[in-house]
């Protein structure tokens, strides 16, 4: 029996292997670039691939996904700023609640109104914690969510926000300091979100080197999210 790719997340934590993803934000690409922009992934060492975006006007995830799906086998995760982004041609969704905000409609309403496309669908669901940190900037998910951020210095607060993520069910952390932030979460904060939960953790938002990579897998992110470092260079992984 194949294993779903939340098994597959969850089984590489407590083997304590690094997972890895690229994000891929479909407002920022042509369509005519994905095949390169695959085979640069498949080259990496990246283990997943993210699809979505704060803000996406460019209706073209359906046949993005399908030209990823022909070039690579990563598993392609939804990662929805709404649901006009979900797409039944993903492997799964990363059925994001922003935990950290406290505006419905990104806790719950838009939830409901993808019902519809999702109760007959084949997509993996994976309920996710999503918590965003100020990353030193105003960036695209507090603009459009109207929520702030977590100081990054609030370090009790943002494992108390995990801890009840995970205690309300949800199987996955998303620590986020936005796409393109100019300080990633900091890595006491990673240590102190990692050190509380029970569940895999995902770090993301204004990572760009190796090192930094490196630091968020050492004080336990169990994957990494990269998007505008490989958006500004497609050999960032070389
Ligand atoms: C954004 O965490 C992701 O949601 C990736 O951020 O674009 O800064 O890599 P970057």
């Amino acid at each position: 029996m194949s294993v779903t790719i939340y098994e597959s997340i969850s089984n590489a934590r407590k083997l304590k292997q690094k997972l890895l993803a690229v994000l891929i934000d479909p407002d920022k690409i042509e369509l005519s670039e994905v095949s390169l922009l695959a085979e640069k992934i498949n080259q990496s060492s990246a283990t997943h691939i993210f699809v979505g975006g704060s803000i996406v006007q460019n209706f073209i995830i359906d046949e993005l996904i399908l030209i990823l799906k022909k070039e690579s086998n990563l598993p392609i995760l939804i990662f929805p700023g709404h649901p006009s982004q979900i797409s039944q041609e993903a492997n799964g969704l990363l059925f994001l609640s922003l935990l950290s905000g406290r505006n419905p409609d990104y806790l719950i309403e838009h939830h409901i109104n993808s019902i519809d496309l999702l109760k007959d669908s084949n997509l993996e669901i994976i309920p996710t914690g999503y918590i965003l940190i100020d990353g030193g900037k105003e960036t695209a998910v507090q603009r459009v969510s109207q929520t702030l951020p977590i100081a990054s210095t609030a370090i009790e607060l943002a494992y108390k926000t995990a801890k009840a993520g995970e205690y309300l069910g949800k199987k996955l952390i998303y620590l986020e300091a936005g796409s393109g932030a100019l300080n990633p979460v900091p890595v006491e904060m990673i240590k102190a979100v990692a050190s509380q939960i029970n569940i895999p953790l995902i770090v993301g938002g204004g990572i760009r080197s190796r090192e930094a990579i490196e630091n968020a897998y050492a004080s336990g992110a169990d994957l990494v999210v990269i998007g505008t470092a490989f958006e500004n260079d497609i050999n960032f992984f070389n």
